[in-house]
């Protein structure tokens, strides 16, 4: 069921070389631009008849408006289920727990006597976030987008998801649940492309935002791509993907588990096994057909992720064989079975998140590690960092000089734009000095 790459024997070949010899599902962002585009400029040109529109075709239900009443929220907090509210609560404190810890404060560098550098970080005005439906209704992706955005001093936050027949139109009311425990007010009935394009150009019922977060499908991340350089957007999100690099300490039964758990996303998603030991190959194989037999999602999901071309077995002469494997793949998410997995994690250098040991499943950071769980996918971790509360903010240079401290570097200034052909540039000096540049102290 899921096919084994044996890198075993030679040495293995340097950066990209040893990357195409990896997993992965094409996830053809651009071919998916096209078809975006009709979508998006039909939002921008008639506003909320065009999403009311959208979502009667694509959801199946009509619309009176794309703004979730306040009503509709306080009534799915309401009849949210104890037990699902005590665990989004959880979720939701060891999450500000941790993002909290990471606002960055303001800096200034003294660069000579009267110069001044200052960092100043800003948060981004209004953010528009997106949480999928249909397949994936995650409330807890409402938390990994709401809590970072918050702590960041994010001022308006408003989200979308795509109406449901099911529910009167309105979003998944475990969605506005999350959004009600969150204080998120600002909720719209908006699927796909059409969100984004919603947050992007605004519409008669929602003001622009100057950025989009949060996952989505292949379309999601095409109108992502569409906007671009217009709005700030977090990343491309592709298929979840889990990469496992292990030796024989680990446990065959947890190893199969944790893959089973990410293939269950989409028939798209990625598990790889990284290991030096084929007894754990052998008894992980062995592993995953009860498992996944035992539960749900079978044929529509984790049998097609499992057997894609994007999973795999990879078979290495050891763990720091291991290692350079996994950096090469850069996973989203990167659990490290083996003896002295602390150590070993140390030396990863591309994974959208780190997972050490036995007892820190992917699942625990889904839900409920204070981690975040929105991380770059398709190895963009090789350059880009997960969703957290410096995506939110900006930071801002402040420049103060005097006079004095001008008048020290002006020669400089002026000679730098005379190699560079912008005497203006010079000029806008000289202007300060009565026109002769301060000689050097
Ligand atoms: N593993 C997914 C996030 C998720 N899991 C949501 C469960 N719910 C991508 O990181
Ligand atoms: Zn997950």
């Amino acid at each position: 069921m899921i096919s084994r790459i044996d890198l075993r024997g030679d040495a293995l070949p340097e950066g990209p070389a040893l990357r195409d010899l990896l997993p992965r599902a094409e996830f053809d962002v651009q071919a998916a631009l096209e078809k975006v585009r009709p979508i998006c400029e039909a939002v921008h040109h008639r506003g909320d008849a065009a999403l009311i529109d959208f979502a009667e075709k694509f959801d199946g239900v009509r619309l009176e408006s794309v703004r979730v009443p306040a009503e509709a929220l306080a009534d799915a907090l309401e009849r949210l289920d104890p037990a699902v509210r005590a665990a989004l609560e959880e979720s939701i404190r060891r999450a500000r727990l941790v993002h909290r810890a990471q606002r960055r404060s303001d800096h200034t560098t003294q660069v000579v006597p009267g110069g001044t550098v200052t960092e100043k970080w800003v948060p981004v005005e209004r953010v528009g976030l997106y949480a999928p439906g249909g397949r994936s209704v995650y409330p807890s992706s409402v938390i990994m987008n709401v809590v970072p955005a918050q702590e960041a001093g994010v001022g308006s936050i408003a989200l979308a998801s795509p109406a449901q027949a099911a529910f009167d139109g309105l979003p998944h009311p475990t969605i506005l649940a999350a959004c009600a425990l969150l204080g998120v007010d600002e909720v719209y009935a908006a699927g796909g492309a059409t969100a984004v394009a919603m947050f992007a150009y605004g519409t008669e019922s929602c003001a622009p935002a100057n950025m989009v977060t949060g996952p989505g499908n292949i379309w999601v991340a095409a109108a992502k791509r569409y906007f671009t350089g217009r709005i700030g957007i977090d990343a491309e999100a592709g298929p979840t993907e889990i990469a496992v690099l292990a030796d024989d300490t680990a446990d065959p039964v947890h190893v199969a588990a944790d893959l089973i758990s990410q293939a269950e996303h989409d028939p798209l998603a990625a598990a790889v096994l990284v290991t030096d030991s084929v007894a754990l190959a052998d008894a992980v194989e062995k592993e995953l057909e009860p498992q996944i037999t035992a539960t749900k999602h079978i044929d529509d999901r984790i049998r097609p992720a499992l057997a894609g071309r994007q999973s795999a077995i990879v078979l290495v002469d050891g763990v720091d064989e291991g290692l350079r494997v996994v950096d090469a793949y850069g996973a989203e998410h990167l659990e490290i079975q083996t003896a002295d997995a602390a150590a070993v994690a140390d030396r990863v250098r591309n994974a959208g998140a780190i997972f050490i040991g036995p007892w820190a499943p992917v699942s625990l950071g889904d839900y409920a590690a204070g981690s975040n769980h929105v991380l770059p996918t398709g190895g963009c971790a090789c350059h880009s960092s997960g969703l957290s509360v410096q995506s939110f903010l900006r930071g801002i240079h402040v420049v103060d000089y005097t006079k004095d401290a001008l008048a020290e570097v002006a020669h400089h200034v002026v000679t730098l734009a005379e190699a560079e052909d912008l005497p203006a540039h010079g000029a806008a000096i000289k202007a300060r000095f009565g026109w002769k540049v301060p000689a050097s102290k």
